[in-house]
């Protein structure tokens, strides 16, 4: 029984709710606000990060789930604003249905305003299509297209806030990024190489990188529940992967204590910006999929 509801969330804002599976047993929620993934459940169980201390409150982005990064990741790009404005700005419902798969889908839109143009000084259309498979996939598609006369340059992440057991145990771990090379957001961004020998990548402390031209499936390790969550991308070379740890946690006010259960895997265009030429398009998509892991 799939479903697509437009309505609000608890916290007031505009709101679409998904939900997908023979008995409506998987669920996602977006806000209309930053076009954000709030909740994405697989048999009622929630796999996103959301902070129980995240701000509601335009034009702050909520602290989890999945923030749009774009019209740029971090502060590679010309924005003032860290990781661009598409997360700080009001999205429209440009449409929602259910599929005949049995899947559940909700598309929001964002173009350009005078706001975004005294920042990024560029027509564009964005669009983030999300589906919500009969098997519980979540499918997040990030559209932009160059309506105007010039070109237009930018790097994007999908910042996936996912949610882990505890990392102060020491066994959530993410497989696929094996002798991939890095920029260390802790080290000055210098490049660095994940060791190819070691299978997966495990933290004992905070850790910030950009993986880059990673496989297009990575598997995130959730810890001793042996949830998993597998991440596909097309489109989205680079992976972010960062984990705040305990001071860095502590200091973030829409963070706190909760430091310990969160790890972000963040599909991402980021070493090689996405140029688009007048009338040109582009797609990045990421497949997040609920997995039981060893
Ligand atoms: O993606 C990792 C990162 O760039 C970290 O450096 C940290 O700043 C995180 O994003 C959160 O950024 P935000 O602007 O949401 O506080």
């Amino acid at each position: 029984m799939a479903s697509f509801e437009s309505g609000a969330h608890p916290s007031g804002l505009p709101a679409v709710a998904l939900r997908a599976g023979e008995g409506g047993q998987h669920s996602a929620c977006v806000l209309l606000h930053g076009g954000h993934v709030v909740s994405w459940a697989v048999d009622g169980v929630e796999q996103l990060f959301v902070s129980a201390k995240a701000m509601y409150a335009p034009p702050k982005a909520v602290r989890g789930g999945i923030p749009v990064c774009w019209p740029q990741f971090s502060d590679l790009g010309p924005c003032a604003t860290q990781h661009g404005f598409a997360r700080n700005l009001g999205w429209t419902l440009a449409g929602g249905g259910v599929e005949e798969e049995g899947a559940a889908w909700a598309e929001l839109r964002l173009v350009d305003s005078p706001e975004t143009r005294a920042a990024w000084p560029h027509a564009f259309a964005l669009t983030l299509r999300v589906t919500l498979s009969a098997d519980g996939a979540l499918r997040c598609a990030l559209r932009a297209l160059n309506p105007g006369d010039a070109s237009l340059t930018f790097t994007c992440a999908l910042h996936t806030y996912l949610r882990v057991d505890d990392v102060r145990a020491g066994n959530a771990s993410v497989r696929g990024l094996a002798g991939a090379a890095y920029l260390d957001n802790l080290g000055g961004r210098e490049r660095k190489a994940q060791p190819g020998d070691r299978q997966a990548l495990t933290f004992v402390a905070e850790t910030d990188r950009i993986y880059l031209s990673v496989p297009d499936a990575l598997h995130l390790h959730c810890g001793g529940s042996g949830r998993g969550v597998a991440v596909r991308t097309r489109g989205l070379p680079d992976a972010v992967v960062w984990t705040p740890w305990e001071a860095k946690g502590l200091s973030m006010a829409d963070l706190g204590d909760e430091w310990p259960f969160l790890v972000c895997v963040e599909a991402a265009a980021v070493e090689r910006p996405v140029v688009l030429q007048p009338g040109e398009a582009w797609e990045g998509v990421q497949t997040l999929t609920a997995e039981r892991t060893a």
